[in-house]
């Protein structure tokens, strides 16, 4: 009752083996060659198939077409295994080719932002007087008479008050012309000791040149405390402008006046073989302590300011003080 002979299964697993070796030749990814492994290697592929017609086989050939069989698999099998080897070598052939990195090609521009002079000049100042226990504080631009006059000891009559001087407000405020104002509102809301250091835009009533713009700005420093004298405030500034031009650096006080302190004094420095007038300092006006409430009799203090503008020319040798403000990258560039 042998229906099937050997030779036809035989012949069947060889046309299955020689299409197989075909198709995986053939296949051009790993995508691909993974479909042809399930086609052909899967429980439902066509070698199976062929070996469920075993059992009309004589009995004597099925371990022939058994042993046959596992020769064709193994024969594709191995067929899959080096196309597989070959795709992945070709894949990161590809890739490496792809993605080669020419080391001489030019780089991608990508311009670098800088500190503004001014504000450098306005950072390693904060940083001294930091150093030196100082707390930073700001306040309004925009002020009363009060704390930009008044409290600060300016006599009703006084110059700086005048409409020539000052930009006021149709409000009758005004924009502070020093940041003066910062320290009478700090001393009134804390209680000694006071050493603050205070940085800001102050304005005056001037006409831009190469010296003046109405627009500038100011640091200022204050100390307040039981016993201080001018010999800390000699001592504060000295420090101060050694750390930020040097150690050798030669220092003068000269007398001098402001309404807000008593007495005043100048400073200079020596910069390359001249006098330069770098701040204005002094005690700290009685009446001033005692507009803000603190007793002059048991409370002294110091303090000083300088225009930044100013100091940042001395440091970077700058002609012209509107070229701090007119963003011109060809200047700007060299900080
Ligand atoms: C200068 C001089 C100075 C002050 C500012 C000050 C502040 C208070 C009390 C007393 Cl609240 N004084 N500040 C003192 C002396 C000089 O600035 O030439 N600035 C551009």
């Amino acid at each position: 009752m042998t229906t099937v002979q050997i030779s036809d299964l035989e012949a069947q697993l060889e046309l299955i083996k020689q299409e197989a070796q075909a198709t995986i030749a053939a296949a051009t990814d790993l995508d691909q060659l993974e479909q042809l492994r399930v086609k052909y290697m899967g429980k439902k592929g066509p070698i199976p198939q062929v070996l469920g017609g075993m059992g009309k086989l004589d009995p004597a050939d099925r371990p022939k077409i058994g042993a046959r069989a596992n020769e064709v698999k193994e024969a594709i099998q191995t067929d899959l295994d080096n196309r597989r080897t070959e795709l992945q070598a070709a894949a990161i052939q590809a890739r490496l080719e792809a993605e080669t990195l020419d080391v001489t090609m030019p780089g991608t521009y990508r311009p670098q932002g800088r500190i503004h002079p001014l504000h450098g000049t306005i950072d390693t100042v904060l940083d001294i007087f930091v150093g030196m226990g100082y707390a930073v504080a700001e306040g309004p631009e925009m002020e009363t008479d009060y704390y930009n006059f008044e409290a600060l000891n300016f006599l009703p009559d006084h110059p700086a008050r005048d409409m020539q001087d000052t930009l006021y407000l149709p409000d009758g405020n005004l924009l502070r012309t020093h940041t003066s104002t910062v320290q009478v509102r700090y001393m009134e809301n804390n209680e000694p000791p006071v050493r603050i250091v205070v940085p800001g835009r102050v304005y005056r009533r001037d006409t831009v040149d190469a010296t003046h713009s109405a627009v500038f700005h100011q640091v200022e420093i204050l100390a307040v405390d039981e016993g201080l004298t001018f010999t800390d405030l000699k001592g504060t500034i000295k420090v101060f402008l050694q750390q930020l031009l040097g150690d050798d650096l030669e220092v003068r006080f000269r007398p001098s006046f402001f309404p807000f302190t008593e007495p005043s004094a100048e400073v200079d420095v020596k910069w390359k073989g001249r006098w330069l007038e770098i701040l204005g300092c002094g005690m700290v006006d009685p009446n001033v302590l005692k507009a803000v409430g603190y007793d002059p009799e048991v409370y002294t203090g110091f303090a000083a300011g300088f225009g930044v503008e100013r100091l940042a020319m001395v440091m970077h040798q700058i002609d012209d003080i509107r070229r701090l403000y007119n963003s011109d990258l060809r200047f700007l560039r060299q900080f």
